[in-house]
């Protein structure tokens, strides 16, 4: 590793939200540890620390219930904070889970007047986003879901919520928003069962939607991992799909309560296959931390996370590098057959001479069988070059 430039820089595209940084250390059983950050102090302390930007819930930045006087007097002061340090706001998005009104659902809420407030908060909230130059607008479901399954009708549930989402994209096509949605799936927490709950429910949901192709995905470490799935196939398939639109990057245990811990601190395999996945595919959007620092942190180790989601990202796209180049490896790949699999299974299609063909095909089935794939040897490789021996 000695030599690899770790220094994160705005080329880099990294991004926190102003919600990450300024987290102060509550959780269900404990009050808040640190001060509130002024956001124009986040901007300041992550723009030195080489972030491209910062992403915001609506009302990170203007209080709920500002008059429209305060809110633009809060919008010019952090708007000057952006342009003095060149920082951007390339995802904006709305909080629909903190208010007591939306204890029983948002978009999903049983009373429609409770789901029109909602719709009307979001409208304010992507016109916000767009002032701020947003250009992805991130939907979290935090409370559509339920405890009482007798409450509410799923189906119904997915009605409502396929009908919020087609009325935000019937607006930004309306306003003429250069615009994109992108879907965040959680399985629970807060709720305790959750809509949307993983990247596959997701991705066959924006199937149903008016403009499927304004809505694609966010999908998140945490969340993913905390079903026990693997957050580097839910991001590849989202590659498959083109509908990855955003990602939250963090870091998780299997079987736990939402962490968002700092970016690598847990599945370092899983981050390095996701890392290596995006820098593989040459995806050009923007490596967003949705993380938080851990509680026993002063005012100082906030930023000792920030630092460390970045630093984190870099070592791995240098291993990833190493990985391309490693001519061990690559023999290792060789033998697990692994460029095999870019070559087609019916290479002269699937008309009924083909389908003849393979029927009639003579199959040394005792020889495919007996075939070796080395997997062992290459996952040990990727360990290697994971500890720093490679
Ligand atoms: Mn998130």
């Amino acid at each position: 590793m000695a030599g690899t430039d770790l220094t994160p820089r705005p080329e880099h595209h990294f991004t926190f939200g102003l919600w990450t940084v300024g987290n102060r250390g509550r959780d269900p059983f404990g009050h808040e540890v640190r001060p509130a950050i002024d956001p124009v102090d986040a901007v300041h302390r992550l723009a030195d620390l080489g972030a491209y930007g910062v992403n915001l819930h609506d009302d990170d930045l203007v209080p709920h219930g500002a008059s429209a006087s305060e809110r633009d007097a809060i919008v010019a002061r952090f708007r000057r904070a952006l342009d003095d340090t060149g920082m951007c706001v390339p995802m904006a998005t709305t909080n629909l889970f903190s208010l007591p009104v939306f204890k029983e659902g948002a978009f999903c809420a049983n009373d429609p007047a409770v789901r029109r407030f909602a719709l009307a908060k979001t409208l304010d909230a992507i016109d916000l986003g767009v002032e701020l130059g947003a250009r992805t607008y991130v939907m979290w479901g935090g409370r559509e879901g339920t405890e009482c399954d007798a409450a509410k009708d799923v189906r119904l549930a997915l009605d409502r919520y396929k009908e919020a989402v087609d009325t935000c994209c019937a607006y930004v096509r309306d306003q003429g928003h250069d615009l994109r949605f992108a879907l965040e799936p959680k399985p629970n927490e807060p709720r305790g069962d959750m809509y949307l709950p993983t990247v596959g429910h997701a991705l066959a949901f924006v199937n149903e939607l008016e403009w499927p192709e304004m809505v694609g995905l966010n999908p998140e470490f945490a969340h993913e991992t905390m079903s026990g799935l693997s957050f580097n196939h839910a991001v590849a398939q989202c590659l498959w799909h083109d509908k990855l639109f955003h990602i939250d990057l963090n870091a998780q245990r299997i079987g736990k309560f939402d962490q968002d811990f700092r970016f690598g601190s847990e599945g370092v395999r899983d981050a390095f296959y996701t890392v290596k996945l995006l820098e593989d595919s040459g995806w050009d959007g923007m490596r967003h931390f949705d993380a938080h620092p851990y509680r026993t942190e002063d005012a100082d180790g906030v930023w000792d996370f920030a630092l460390g989601c970045m630093r984190t990202y870099l070592v791995l796209a240098a291993a990833a590098r190493r990985f391309r180049t490693d001519p061990e490896i690559a023999a290792a790949l060789e033998a697990a057959g692994a460029p095999q699999l870019a070559s087609p299974t019916m290479p002269d299609g699937a008309d009924a001479a083909a389908i003849a063909s393979l029927r009639t095909e003579r199959f040394d089935e005792t020889a495919l069988a007996a075939r070796g794939y080395a997997n062992e040897r290459l996952d040990q490789l990727v360990t290697e070059l994971l500890l720093g021996v490679r």
